[in-house]
This record gives structure tokens, C-alpha cells and sequence, in this order.
């Protein structure tokens, strides 16, 4: 007990005492008073005080393992001999616990369907509560699953040309296991790939962030800004008069029909809408605005509009790009210099968030890795969040930290 609690205590038997020595009752053991005689009022507030006094210094903690190789839910979670298995399940008994509790994970890879929730988790400055790896054992926080999982199909090669003659050295494609999520980022060998698309950049090189990955209109480009009315996007190969000269759509052979275009409509506005029509070979496509899009203006000739395509399987042309069928469940992909993806490891990400926590104070993480998801914090007060000492392997994760 502290010695906070026994000041508190004290006082409260010296009332109780005071009041029946005026009455002239007999004397008797400050500990029999406070059983016998104490008022309903005192007997809450002092509930409450020994509520809150199990978060104060010198509470009990408690250290908590979680295994995801060896551990099981059923498990008390209280030793290294008998883990939980998963960290919700860890999470949730550490918020039963008192302030200063930990979870500790055993060496390993962990995945979970949904994410792992945290809410209201409020430990002190004193005693936060901890998710750490055990004695800094490599663990990693995945939102990916492996496309191989369960001892799935294999990557096959086909040496066809895809229409227009995209991947016209060929490519690998797999189907995805039954159940397994639609993916929307993809890691070959840890390293992420790009979406297939035109014109090609790549994350390794960081190309994508150059103006090479983009394409331009010519300025008789039109831009209606109605939902659901046709705009018509000239690229600047092809216009009567020039834009901002980048690569030729035309000169591309893709039938963009179909593709999304990510089209910049306003200095900072960047929006993804279908192609409603193109012509291989030509230089010009159709797409309109969709609902939710912002009004920049009220319509006319925008030129150098930027823009990119994606989403159909003959921007699939380059090292590095992969596609997703969601017809039919295949990954369509070209590796880094060629190689066999039988012999590397994909990791498709299918997870958003690894852990949301919303109203959560005092909760350090440490030495975890995080691969292919994020972590979202939703804090009442970012001042008194305390997390730190993570780590983020993929080039999307990001700390979001009061958003
Ligand atoms: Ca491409």
C-alpha cells in the first residue's frame, strides 16, 4: 500500500472516530468502525479512492506474453509457458490490468483479420501501459499475407503478348487461395511494387515521383465540371496545339478504355475516374467527373492537365509492376530483373490498419516492426499520447498520430 493510501485512510477514521466519541459510544478499533459504521457516502468515495490508487506507483503490474507460433487464446497469457496467441486478446487483458501492465511478443510474424482495437487503454506518466517485443526479439507487425499461403498454386509464365503488347517478354500471374483477400499493395521479396500503369514509374528508383511518371494534355483539353458529363483529355502528343510535352499516349498502342485515369483537374486537386473511351493509337480519351469531386470550375479548355493510368492489365509492361484481376483472382506480375517468383516471397497487403486506438493515453510500443500496414491513433489529447520507438519497413506506412 502507499503512503497515499494510508493518509487517505487515516483521515477517514478520524472523522468517523471523532463523531462517536461526541455521541459517548464506546471506543473501539478504528478497523471495526470503518467495517461496522461507515456511511454509504464514505464507503463510495472510498471504492473510488482504491479504484484509482491500483494505477498509482507500487500497484501491482502485470507482464503479459503473446505467441503467435506457440501461444493460444485459452492460455492466461501469465508466463512464457503458456502465451495468448493473439495481441487483441493480450491488449484487452493488460486493460483489465492496472496501469503498467505490458504485453510482451515472443519472436515472430503477426497477422490479424481485423485490426487489433484499443480503446480507452489510459495508463499515467508514471506507469504507461507497454506492448513491446520480449527481450527485443525480432517481431514484425504484418498486414500482409503470403499469395502462396497454405500451399496454394504456383506462379506459371506465360510468354503471351497481353493485348496492345504490354508484357511483351511475358509475365508470371497466380490465383489467389479461396477466402484470401483482395490485395492492394504488393511486396516481392520486401520490396514494394508498383501498380501497373502509364506512364511507368517505379518506388525503388523513386521515378514515380518525377515528371516522367506523368502524362500531359494538350491544351484543347475540355473539362466539364458536371458529374456524369464527358470531358475529353487530348493528350499533348496529339493536340492541335501543344501542352507540356510527355510521353505519347499515342505512340503507347494501349487501349486505355476501361483504365482509370488519376487526373490533377486543379492545382492541388487529384481525382481517379474510369476511361470511358479511347482508340488504340489515338491520341485523346473521354472520362467524366464523379460524385464527391470538387468544383474547381465551371467548364472550358484546361491545358496540361497531368495525369496518369492504371488498372488494366496491358499497363502491365515494366520490371517491377503488378496487376490484380478481381475477376479472376490472379496477380499478374514482372519481377526485378526477371527473376522467378516460385523462389522469392510475395506478400500481397490486404490490412489497412494493424491497430486502431481511439481515446488512449500512455501506451508506449516498442521495438516492433511494422511491414505493409499502419497503426491509427485517435487521441483525445496528442500531448499526452505517449508512443514511440516503432518502426515502419514499407514506403506507405506512416505514423498518424490526432488524424
Ligand atoms: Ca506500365
Amino acid at each position: 500500500m502507499s503512503e497515499t493510501t494510508c493518509s487517505s485512510g487515516f483521515l477517514l477514521r478520524r472523522r468517523t472516530l471523532r463523531r462517536h466519541h461526541l455521541k459517548g459510544l464506546p471506543r473501539l478499533p478504528a478497523s471495526s468502525l470503518l467495517l461496522v459504521r461507515l456511511p454509504s457516502f464514505l464507503a463510495v468515495l472510498l471504492a473510488t479512492l482504491l479504484h484509482a490508487l491500483s494505477n498509482l506507483p507500487g500497484a501491482d503490474t502485470a507482464t503479459y506474453y503473446v505467441s503467435s507460433t506457440a501461444g493460444a487464446d485459452t492460455n492466461d497469457g501469465l508466463s512464457l509457458g503458456a502465451p495468448f496467441l493473439s495481441l487483441q486478446k493480450c491488449v484487452d487483458a493488460i486493460k483489465a490490468d492496472v496501469a503498467g501492465s505490458e504485453c510482451q511478443l515472443r519472436e515472430g510474424e503477426y497477422y490479424s483479420d481485423n485490426s487489433v482495437f484499443v480503446e480507452r487503454l489510459e495508463g499515467t506518466a508514471a506507469q504507461p501501459y507497454v506492448i513491446q517485443a520480449y527481450q527485443k526479439e525480432t517481431v514484425k507487425i504484418v498486414g500482409t499475407r503470403d499469395v502462396t499461403e497454405g500451399g496454394g498454386s504456383a506462379w506459371t509464365w506465360t510468354t503471351a503478348n497481353l493485348a496492345g503488347g504490354g508484357a511483351g517478354a511475358g509475365h508470371w500471374s497466380i490465383e489467389l487461395p479461396a477466402g484470401f483477400p483482395d490485395p492492394w499493395q504488393l511486396f516481392v521479396d520486401g520490396e514494394v511494387y508498383m501498380n501497373a500503369r502509364w506512364p511507368n514509374g517505379r518506388w525503388d528508383d523513386k521515378s514515380v515521383f518525377t515528371r516522367s511518371a506523368w502524362a500531359f494534355s494538350a491544351t484543347e483539353t475540355s473539362y466539364v465540371d458536371t458529374v456524369g458529363a464527358t470531358s475529353t483529355v487530348w493528350d499533348s502528343c496529339c493536340g492541335t496545339s501543344a501542352g507540356v510535352t510527355g510521353e505519347s499516349l499515342q505512340a503507347a498502342g494501349i487501349d486505355a478504355t476501361g483504365a482509370h485515369v488519376i487526373i490533377n483537374i486543379g492545382s492541388w486537386i487529384t481525382y481517379p475516374a474510369p476511361v470511358l473511351s479511347h482508340t488504340r493509337g489515338t491520341g485523346s480519351f473521354t472520362f467524366s467527373k464523379q460524385d464527391g469531386w470538387a468544383s474547381v470550375q465551371t467548364g472550358g479548355t484546361v491545358g496540361a492537365m497531368k495525369y496518369y493510368l492504371e488498372n488494366k492489365l496491358e499497363l502491365l509492361d515494366a520490371a517491377m509492376e503488378w496487376f490484380y484481376d478481381k475477376a479472376t483472382r490472379r496477380i499478374h506480375l514482372i519481377t526485378k530483373n526477371g527473376a522467378n517468383p516460385n523462389t522469392m516471397r510475395v506478400q500481397a497487403r490486404v490490412q489497412e490498419y494493424a491497430i486502431r486506438s481511439t481515446k488512449t493515453k500512455y501506451l508506449t510500443l516498442k521495438n516492433l516492426q511494422f511491414f505493409g500496414t499502419t497503426v491509427w491513433f485517435g487521441a483525445m489529447n496528442q500531448n499526452s499520447d505517449n508512443v514511440k520507438g516503432i518502426r515502419m519497413d514499407s514506403l506507405e506506412s506512416c505514423l498518424a498520430l490526432n488524424s
